[in-house]
């Protein structure tokens, strides 16, 4: 359930870190979604998630909340550790840990080689990209029992928006994979996000197991949780 203070909360978030907002320049582009293993409330994992915004690439992202039963025994088993962000690009079959070097890796595959300030300042991006956890804590950082669906999910939206950050708490502590589609500001991909959903506005959620789809961050939220949460 949503609440006032949880929406507050979130502007508050963006507020004191505004980056993933709109896209910079951008090169190649892969022909399949990347692969990232993160978890919401993880500073390291938001930065790459930033970077992935800003490069406007679409990421299957398969959540790894603390005590999770699934994705984090497949990081194990291919990287040899829990560590998280990690990458998985199977456009270039390369698989990485550690946030600084994806992101340069992102960088320079699918941008021009040059990151933004807010995300090439070593540990004082670090301290940036934890700001947000002071208004919204772990929330997403920990499994709550959950269904697992057959496909992922598919969801519109970028980093910073605060309405986006509701509904990727609730699938990252039900650890629902999902294909992340980025349409920030100046993304390329905004005429066709409108040609399928009718309208620019996320968070826009489309569910291929039970073909729902839907707009308002309150509305997905509760989707999820009366479709896939075991309470
Ligand atoms: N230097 C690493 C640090 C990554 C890191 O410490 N990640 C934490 C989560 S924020 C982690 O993997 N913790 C182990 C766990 O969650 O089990 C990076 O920048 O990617």
């Amino acid at each position: 359930m949503v609440g006032v203070l949880d929406v507050a909360a979130s502007f508050a978030a963006t507020l004191v870190r505004p980056v993933g907002l709109r896209v910079g320049a951008l090169r190649a582009r892969p022909k399949q979604p990347l692969h990232l293993y993160e978890f919401e409330g993880c500073p390291f994992c938001r930065k790459v998630r930033e970077a992935l915004t800003y490069l406007d690439l679409d990421v299957l992202i398969y959540p790894c909340p603390k005590r999770g039963p699934h994705f984090r025994e497949q990081v194990k088993l291919r990287g040899g550790t829990y560590q998280f962000p990690y990458l998985d690009d199977p456009n270039t079959n390369i698989q990485m840990y550690e946030s600084d070097a994806i992101i340069r890796y992102l960088f320079d595959t699918y941008g021009n080689g040059r990151r933004p300030v807010a995300l090439s300042l070593g540990p004082l991006t670090n301290l940036g990209a934890s700001l947000p956890g002071l208004f919204r804590g772990r929330t997403g950082a920990y499994y709550r029992a959950s269904r697992l669906p057959k496909r992922p999910l598919e969801l519109y939206g970028y980093e910073a928006s605060p309405y986006c950050r509701l509904v990727r708490e609730v699938l990252s502590s039900l650890e629902l994979p999902y294909l992340l589609h980025n349409v920030a500001s100046g993304s390329p991909s905004r005429s066709h996000f409108v040609e399928r959903s009718g309208k620019l506005q996320v968070p826009y959620l489309f569910d291929p197991n039970t073909d729902i789809a839907m707009f308002e961050s309150r509305d997905i939220v509760a989707y999820l949780e009366a479709t896939y949460a075991i309470d």
